[in-house]
Parts: C-alpha cells; structure tokens; sequence
C-alpha cells in the first residue's frame, strides 16, 4: 500500500509561488513505502487523470487490455470542473463536482499515485516524485493547465478571501467563496477579470457575471450595482456570430466591459483591483470593488514545459489533425496541456479523444494516421440561471453547431442541457471513452450537410 505524506512547511520558508502551489495541492511533497526507486514498464502509459487521461485510459484499456495501461495521477479527487459554474453561483453543490479519482480509474487500469517529475521521451521514460521510474512503449501527455493565482500580486490567502469579497470559479478551494461573495454583496462594483494568457473555457469568466446580474436583480440589489468585465482581450467572445449576442446581452442588461484592462494586483485592505491597460503600457486603473472574481493567469504545465516535448511557448508541441506528437512518434497529446490552437474545453477533450483513439490504433499497425481533428470546440455560455447560447466553433473560428437551430440564441433547453444533462454524459460518456463529442450528430441532425 502506497503512503502519502503531505508535508506541510511553514509558508515562510517557502516561495510565494510554491505556497500557492501548496494551496492548490500541486507541491505535495509524497514518500511512498513500497515504490521508492522501483522501475515499472507499461505499453501504454497516460499522464495526468483528469478529462483527457481518464477518457484516453478507458479507450486504451478497450484496445489493449486493462494490464497494459497505467495512469499517473496525484490527486485523490476527479472534478467535473464546468459544474464550478453554477456552484460559484449557488446553483449546485460543490460535494456534486467530485469523485474520488478511485471510482474513475478504468477498473483493472494501474493507478499510479504520485507526481510527474520528469518525462524523457529520448529514454521512453518517466520519472515520480517517489522516485518511480516508469518506462512505456506509447505515451499519452494529459497533464492539464497550471493556474498562476500567485501572479497577481498582492491577493490575499484564500482563507480571507471572503473577508476580502473575493471569489473565483477557477478552483476547487475558491469556488465557493464566489458564492458567498455573491450572497454578501451589499451595494457598489462587481467586477469580473480575465488575464492576459490562455485560459481553459474563455467564456467562464463572464458566464458568472451574467449570473451575477441575475442573482442580484433578483434579490432586489442589481439598482445599487455596477457590474463591470475588465478584460485583457479586445473582443467580448474570440467568435463573431456568439461576440454579437453577448453584447446585445451586456447592453440590454447596463453591464460595463473594458476591453484589454488586465488585473495586475489586488489591495484586498482597500477592496481595490489594479488593471493595466494593455494599449498604453505602464499605465494603470484602480477599481474599488464590492465583489471581485478572479480568473487566474494561466500556463503551460511546469513538467510540459520542462521536457523536450514542448514548443517554445511550453506546451506539449502535437500535430494539430491527429495530436501525435510532431517529434515523438510514440508520444501524444489532449486536452488544456497541448498547443492546439482552438479553445481548451471539455468538449474538445471529447472530440479530441475519438481522433487520438483511431490515430493510435493507425500508429499500432503501422499505418498512417487518416481521421483528422477538425478543433472542435464548445462553451455553453451560461446568461442566467435559466439560459445558455450554445457556442460551438472549430479551427477555422467558424460555427460549428449540432443543432439545427440558431445556437446565438439564448436558451432554456441548452440551459437544461448544461446543468443537467452534460454532468450525465461527462462521467458516465466521455470518461468511459464512449463520448467522442456531437461531431456524428450533427451530420444526422443537418441531414449530412454539415
Ligand atoms: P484536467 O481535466 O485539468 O486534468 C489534468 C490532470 O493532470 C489533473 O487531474 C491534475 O491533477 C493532473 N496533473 C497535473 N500535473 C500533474 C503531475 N505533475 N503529475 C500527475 N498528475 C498531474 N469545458 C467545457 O467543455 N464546457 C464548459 O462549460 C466548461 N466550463 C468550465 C468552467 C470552469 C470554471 C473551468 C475551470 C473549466 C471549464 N471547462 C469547460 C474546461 C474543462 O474543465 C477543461 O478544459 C478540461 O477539464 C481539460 O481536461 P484535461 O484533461 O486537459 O485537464
Ligand atoms: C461536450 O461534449 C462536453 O464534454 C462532455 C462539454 O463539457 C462539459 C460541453 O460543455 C459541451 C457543450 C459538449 C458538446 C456536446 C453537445 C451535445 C453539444
């Protein structure tokens, strides 16, 4: 039986940057009885047991059988993080967000409990942070995004956050506190961020500020409020047809949005947030706030990055039809820790999986990858507590909608979808490797035209 020993280390010893990792569970620092300098060989060995690792584990275990797979992964919870949401909202519990990562190992899958440390594609090798060594035949990279809540200098520990009116859905530890700055919000500015870097589902951070409006016309406050997105982009939405409908949406319902206004600091003691303005470098706007939902910056994975399997921007470098790495044959890649250019969502990861299944099964017979991903991607933009327009686009930046009607509409039925239906398809499709995305829908629903 493997042993975990978090350490914790007084913060003062510590970088800020890692005392925030701690926060986040990422710097555990793990000793392991029975694994220390042992060497282990898989054919297929996927990193990382989030969306894209659990479903990859499934479909390998499917193709090669259960004993031929491994999955190392750290976190002893599997969160269904679109859910953060409506939980940040009070619309769902947090408890209904996770499982234990135990009940979403494909049966018979080798859980390895520890951290990547090292990946060594020139040796087929990696390395734990008990000190595993791990050899494979094929890699699977599933490693996710990193968060950098520490870039924004001066927030404040997460323990004070509700003090400090502080909320953000990016985070199992924070998401609750968007609630309870939502239900103490009393009068003044509500004010949503969104950073200068990549970010995992681009429509969230504005999705819990139309809920934020809802919520608060609802309780009879929205008169007293000033709802303002500061953003560090210079677009609403990155896609025309869905940017269109959401500033009808921002206009009709009197919320501000600054464009390319990128939160730099937080002076919780004031209830202040500093923006630069990316257009005039140097130069920077306070706001005072009454409520402040932070969207974190975030990068690459720091073992991605460290490895010869990035790109010169840190993330895993595969080619963008068939996700097989563009210099190691043996090695792919899913999900947020990639470099493909469209936005990093679950339901992408979907997609995604279905390609990488067939790309593999090609590579494992030595024939030449034929099925190619298209960059579908999809985020239900959530309007109010009871709608959604249903964004869905692939490479090209065009729409790429499953239904047959106008998704650019807001919806009760797509809000349906969202808070009840996707949960479903998520843990019981797509992590059981049998949901590779709407793409065979759509064809039947557009009668093959599309
Ligand atoms: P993840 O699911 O994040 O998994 C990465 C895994 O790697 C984690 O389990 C992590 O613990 C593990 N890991 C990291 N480093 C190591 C290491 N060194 N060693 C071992 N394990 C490691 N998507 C949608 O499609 N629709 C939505 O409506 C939507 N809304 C969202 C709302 C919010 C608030 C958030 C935060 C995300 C949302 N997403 C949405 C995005 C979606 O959740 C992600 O894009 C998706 O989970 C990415 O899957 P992944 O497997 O690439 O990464
Ligand atoms: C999807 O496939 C998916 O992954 C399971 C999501 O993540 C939760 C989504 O949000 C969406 C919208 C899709 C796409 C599915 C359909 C039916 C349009």
């Amino acid at each position: 039986m493997d042993k975990e020993i978090i350490i914790m280390i007084h913060y003062s010893q510590r970088s800020k940057h890692c005392m925030w990792q701690l926060k986040f569970g990422i710097c555990r620092l793990h000793t392991s009885s029975g694994n220390a300098s042992s060497k282990e060989h898989y054919k297929v060995l996927v990193l990382g047991g989030g969306s894209g690792g659990i479903a990859m584990s499934a479909r390998m275990k499917r193709k090669l059988g259960a004993e031929n797979v491994a999955v190392v992964e750290t976190s002893e919870m599997h969160y269904y993080q679109p859910i953060w949401t409506l939980v940040g909202a009070g619309a769902k519990s947090v408890a209904s967000s996770g499982r234990p990562t135990s009940s979403v190992i494909p049966p018979g899958v080798k859980w390895v409990r520890s951290n990547v440390q090292e990946i060594h594609p020139d040796t087929n090798t990696v390395r734990t942070d008990n000190g595993m060594e791990i050899s494979y035949q094929y890699l699977i990279v599933a490693l996710g995004l990193q968060l950098h809540y520490e870039k924004i200098k001066g927030l404040p520990e997460i323990e004070d956050w509700v003090k400090f009116k502080i909320g953000s859905n990016y985070s199992v530890q924070t998401v609750e506190k968007t609630w309870s700055a939502l239900q103490n919000f009393k009068e003044g500015n509500a004010v949503f961020s969104f950073p200068n870097t990549p970010v995992k589902c681009a429509g969230a951070p504005q999705k819990i500020m139309y809920l934020t409006d809802a919520y608060l016309r609802k309780t009879g406050k929205r008169a007293t409020a000033n709802i303002m997105y500061n953003t560090s982009l210079p677009v609403l939405f990155g896609i025309k047809k869905y940017a269109d409908a959401l500033w009808e949406i921002v206009k009709n319902r009197d919320i501000q949005v600054n464009l390319r206004h990128n939160l730099i600091e937080v002076r919780a003691n004031k209830q202040e947030a500093v923006f630069e303005n990316l257009d005039n470098p140097g130069e920077t706007e306070v706001f005072e706030y009454e409520m402040l939902h932070v969207t974190p910056p975030m990068g690459p994975n720091p073992v991605v990055k460290g490895s010869s399997l990035a790109d010169e921007g840190g993330w895993l470098d595969v080619n963008k039809e068939t996700l097989q790495h563009n210099r190691y044959p043996n090695v792919f890649g899913i999900g947020d820790c990639t470099n493909l250019p469209t936005a990093k969502t679950a339901a992408a990861v979907a997609a995604q999986s279905s390609i990488l299944d067939r790309t593999i099964s090609k590579v494992l017979k030595n024939e030449t990858p034929d099925r190619k991903y298209d960059g579908y991607t999809s985020c239900p933009l959530v309007t109010s507590y009871s709608t959604v327009i249903l964004a869905e686009f692939d490479y090209s930046g065009q729409p790429l909608e499953t239904f047959p009607i106008d998704q650019s509409k807001e919806r009760w039925t797509m809000y349906h979808m969202k808070a009840n239906v996707m949960p479903q398809l998520y843990w019981h499709g797509l992590l059981k490797g049998f949901w590779g995305g709407p793409g065979p829908y759509r064809k039947i629903m557009h009668l093959g035209m599309k």
